[in-house]
């Protein structure tokens, strides 16, 4: 998918709790390549990359975290270790000089699956302002 399709799924995804492919994905039901895995979260390569590394790290469990605004204070715990897992993946894959983390929030944010996410993007020089 281009980041344009990316951004007509995200308009056309209601946010929602239900299930989402990333429950298939941490169930090893649909194959993704895992870069990353512990008791707490797993890392996977984006199916359709956005740089030369582009990872999604996600709570093994969604508990109610479909999206960051969604975050409660349990939460705290599992945020933080998915930005450290960013860390040590980011060393994983090379990236030494340098990287971008993101966390897409609702339609306006270009979410499209609701599990929260972050993305780990690396191997090229990034632009700022993002799209
Ligand atoms: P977003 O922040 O919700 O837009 O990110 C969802 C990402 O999940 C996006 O980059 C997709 O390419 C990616 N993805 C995936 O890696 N595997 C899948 O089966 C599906 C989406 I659906």
């Amino acid at each position: 998918a281009t980041s344009s399709d990316e951004k007509t799924v995200a308009l056309t995804t209601t946010p929602s709790d239900s299930p989402t492919i990333f429950d298939k994905i941490i169930n090893k039901e649909i194959p993704s390549e895992i870069v990353y895995e512990d008791e707490k979260v797993l890392a996977f390569r984006d199916i359709s990359p956005q740089a030369p590394t582009h990872i999604i790290i996600i709570p093994k469990v969604k508990d109610g975290l479909t999206r960051l605004s969604m975050a409660e204070e349990r939460h705290v715990e599992i945020l933080g270790h998915l930005l450290y897992v960013a860390k040590l993946v980011a060393k994983q894959e090379n990236l030494d000089d340098g990287f971008r983390v993101v966390i897409n929030d609702g339609p306006l944010g270009c979410q499209s699956v609701y599990h929260l996410h972050v993305h780990l993007l690396g191997g090229r020089q990034m632009n700022w302002p993002p799209g």
